[in-house]
């Protein structure tokens, strides 16, 4: 081997050991209360690409029992994609970096009683000991603490609809404003207020990207919104420098990347604009606040539209799960 790539390769272990050691001592801090699976862990070890996904999709964002099977299907196609998928949630008080097929099953159970868990609910999560889903907010501040850099979901949360009067604005946008992890997501859905999601994404002075040739930041069911997202990427290497920099100068706010819905999903209908309307107005009128309003509207907007939105919302999720572990793949390569 010439002199150069031997002290490259030598640099290389190095970083890799040294990252290691830093995610160990870091991990210590944590002991019993986050439980990383031994599959999750060696990869992380062992440096290949590892994808975080949320869970509070599966406790509060769909009907059993398209939950589980989205859940186990969003996983095999990071697999297929060649990263190990880390589902995130609490079980019993203990966070959950990497979930069995039996424990996947007792949060998508109706069942179970389950805790909707973003930053904030974190505390009461462990000192009770109790289970549940760990919204945007919640999995980013987890992944970051284990060391994935790569998150995949469908939808984020944001700025509400109305908001002059609820100041109901998601604490996923203050994550992303204070947690360097990329979160792949099919932007926000209409239920939001996606203009001001946006403005609100840039005061935290979060980098945002569409994935693909337009800059028109997707709305979930539809590939455009008729809003600008700053920047579009064009592939996962793309996706895999923008977070590299960011690491470089060791930025501590997260990425967002937004990949449109696959055209054959896409629903720019009237009929699914019509349910978010509907289901806004009638959480409105039912009185529905704080953490309850998305998970009411989701549900709203799915019997509104006979489960054509549903549909539509578990293809996207499979899409953005290969985006994202190819996204990881390229970075774990451009890392070591
Ligand atoms: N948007 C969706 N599906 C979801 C959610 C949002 O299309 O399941 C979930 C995500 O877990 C997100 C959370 O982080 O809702 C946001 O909730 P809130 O608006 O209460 O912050
Ligand atoms: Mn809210």
């Amino acid at each position: 081997m010439p002199k150069g790539r031997h002290i490259l390769s030598i640099c290389r272990r190095f970083q890799r050991w040294s990252l290691s050691t830093q995610r160990w001592i870091s991990l210590k801090k944590e002991e019993g209360v986050i439980k990383v699976s031994d599959e999750v862990a060696s990869a992380l070890h062992e440096g290949r690409p590892v994808v975080a996904l949320e869970s509070t999709i599966i406790t509060h964002g769909m009907p059993h029992p398209d939950n589980l099977n989205t859940a186990l299907d969003v996983e095999e196609v990071i697999r297929q994609n060649g990263a190990v998928p880390a589902t995130v949630a609490a079980l019993k008080g203990i966070i959950h970096v990497g979930l069995s097929r039996t424990e996947l099953e007792i949060l998508a159970d109706p069942a179970t009683s389950s805790i909707k868990i973003s930053r904030r609910d974190f505390p009461i999560i462990l000192s009770q000991g109790l289970t549940g889903g760990t919204t945007v907010a919640g999995t980013m501040l987890i992944a970051h603490k284990v060391g994935i850099p790569v998150f995949v979901t469908g939808g984020i949360g944001g700025v509400h609809r109305g908001v002059m009067n609820t100041w109901d604005i998601s604490t996923d946008l203050t994550e992303l404003g204070r947690t360097p992890v990329a979160v792949v997501s099919s932007g926000v859905k209409s239920i939001l207020d996606i203009g001001k999601t946006l403005e609100y994404l840039e005061t935290e002075g979060v980098c945002v990207a569409t994935f693909g040739p337009d800059k028109n930041f997707p709305a979930f069911f539809s590939r455009t919104s008729g809003f600008m997202a700053p920047y579009n990427i064009v592939s996962a290497l793309d996706a895999a420098k923008l977070i590299d920099s960011r690491n470089k100068l060791g930025l501590q706010t997260g990425t967002l990347i937004a990949v449109p819905i696959p055209d054959e999903f896409s629903a720019e209908g009237k009929e699914i604009e019509q349910a978010i309307q509907d289901a806004v107005n009638s959480a409105r009128e039912e009185g529905i606040v704080g953490k309850e309003v998305t998970p009411y509207i989701l549900n709203k907007v799915n019997m509104l539209t006979r489960g054509l939105s549903l549909k539509s919302n578990i293809a996207l999720i499979k899409n953005n799960a290969r985006v994202g572990a190819q996204i990881g793949v390229e970075l774990s390569q451009l890392r070591f």
